[in-house]
């Protein structure tokens, strides 16, 4: 079978990730800007003020992706270059970029699927307390819609937020992330609320003002599979996905937070502090979300915890290794013997992917999906001119197959976009960890070479994936 023809393969990256620029053309400094400069918190201290220099050749890099074929290029707008101060006076050569990397997209017959939030918030909205603080809701609205007024007559997909899981989790749990805040329950449950109400009110704005196209938002996928039948992990696996999928997939698809978890943070005196408002806009904009965008890379495999809760999560090139308590250290992930891993200790798991997308369909119905973020981290071989990334290949082509068997099961998965369209800096990961199809020579000033990876997903997208 080949891919129907609505489905897009696409690839994806996040400005911060690739851009640089940081303080050119009047954009305004972004909390990674200053986060990424506190010695320690990120791998080999290294931060985006060049990134790949994306912000200077995305003509170059735009010409790659027309020449693999690709059909949608998923990136994120930098707030802080529309709106240096998180609000107030547009920056209108932060417009112009986008406006330029748009154009450019359309002129190769590339689909811009934009994200307005993949976690690089002005930093003058950090200081003032960030995700916790309604001003930051009321900015985000704002940006939402500047973004739509100035790019919605071209761009016709829109994810709101990028992972809300991990900028809240890593940002008030683990401290890994600005603000780098560690054990905040209490803040962690707020801003994950405050993020959905700004989700609930951009969607608002943008069907009211009737713009064309469709909007979403994009949230991690990691589904919790039990390590065995015992009752007890069973148990944990209930509560995992309860506390890391429903809790943020039903405010979204439902209009509705799951009792489970409401009742479990009631008596922990953890539930954020909510209006009635807020639960009606939520309510009242579910039905009006086109899609959810989902960022698959693993599963998570739970059992009962027994071990002292010690929050160890999130640090340098360790984010999402098993072998961790939850945060109310009623689980934790184990690593297991029969199990496959990247060198980062994620689980490598097709066949999980294929499990979750049907337990979702289970509990959301037929919601329309994009795979938003899929793909292998790696430090990829060198072999004499070539970079041989034959394990992204396989990677890839195996989550593929679990894609299209969804699709003739009639999952209604839409596209897929690689993670990485080309190699970019990984947030507390360096440039280590690669995922492109396109390398980037650190020592060759940045230079761009296709990979192995390049020409098959080339061959793929030309084929529709028939031969999967
Ligand atoms: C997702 C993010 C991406 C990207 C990816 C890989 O959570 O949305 O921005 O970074 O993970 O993560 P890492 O670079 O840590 O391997």
């Amino acid at each position: 079978m080949k891919m129907p023809k609505h489905f897009l393969f696409g690839a994806a990256s996040a400005s911060y990730q690739v851009e640089g620029a940081w303080n050119e053309d009047g954009k305004g400094v972004s909390n990674w800007d200053v986060f990424s400069k506190i010695p320690g918190k990120t791998f080999e201290n290294t931060n985006g003020d060049v990134a790949i220099d994306h912000y200077h050749r995305y003509k170059e890099d735009i010409g790659l992706m027309a020449e693999m074929g690709l059909e949608s290029y998923r990136f994120s707008i930098s707030w802080p270059r529309i709106f240096p101060n998180g609000t107030g006076e547009v920056n209108e050569k932060g417009l112009e970029f986008y406006n330029n990397v748009i154009d450019e997209c359309l002129k190769h017959n590339i689909v811009p699927f934009v994200t307005l939030y993949h976690w690089d918030l002005p930093q003058v909205l950090e200081e003032q307390g960030g995700w916790r603080n309604q001003a930051t809701v009321d900015a985000f609205v704002r940006f939402a819609d500047t973004c739509f007024e100035a790019f919605g007559d071209r761009v016709r997909n829109w994810i709101t937020f990028n992972e809300t899981v991990i900028f809240c989790s890593l940002g008030y749990l683990s401290g890994a992330h600005p603000p780098g805040i560690e054990g905040d329950a209490k803040a962690y449950f707020q801003t994950t609320h405050n993020v959905f109400v700004a989700h609930a009110r951009s969607v608002e704005r943008f069907k009211q003002a009737g713009y064309e196209g469709e909007i979403g938002i994009t949230h991690v996928f990691n589904p919790a599979f039990s390590i065995d039948n015992e009752a007890d992990n069973k148990f944990a696996e209930m509560h995992a996905n309860e506390f890391a999928t429903h809790w943020f997939y039903d405010p979204i698809l439902k209009g509705t937070y799951p009792e489970y978890v409401v009742k479990q943070l009631e008596q922990q005196g953890l539930l954020p502090d909510w209006t009635q408002d807020e639960l009606d806009v939520l309510k009242r904009t579910a039905p009006m979300n086109d899609f959810i965008g989902l960022n698959y890379y693993c599963p998570q495999r739970v059992m009962k915890n027994d071990t002292a809760l010690v929050m160890a999560g999130g640090r340098e090139n360790s984010t999402g290794r098993p072998g961790n308590p939850s945060f109310d250290g009623v689980y934790k992930t184990v690593l297991m013997d029969d199990k496959v891993y990247t060198k980062w200790g994620w689980e490598i798991a097709p066949d999980a992917f294929l499990d979750g997308l049907r337990m979702l369909q289970a509990r959301y119905g037929d919601v329309k999906i994009y795979i938003t973020e899929n793909g292998l981290g790696d430090v990829d071989p060198i072999v004499g001119e070539e970079i041989m990334d034959t394990p992204r290949i396989e990677y890839i082509e195996s989550h593929l197959r679990a894609v299209k068997h969804a699709v003739q099961e009639g999952i209604n998965v839409s596209g897929y976009y690689a993670w990485s369209v080309i190699d970019l800096l990984s947030w507390l990961n360096g440039y280590k960890k690669q995922y492109g199809f396109i390398y980037v020579d650190h020592e060759n000033g940045l230079a761009r070479k296709k990979k192995q990876s390049f020409h098959w997903y080339k061959e793929i997208i030309a084929t529709r994936a028939e031969d999967l």
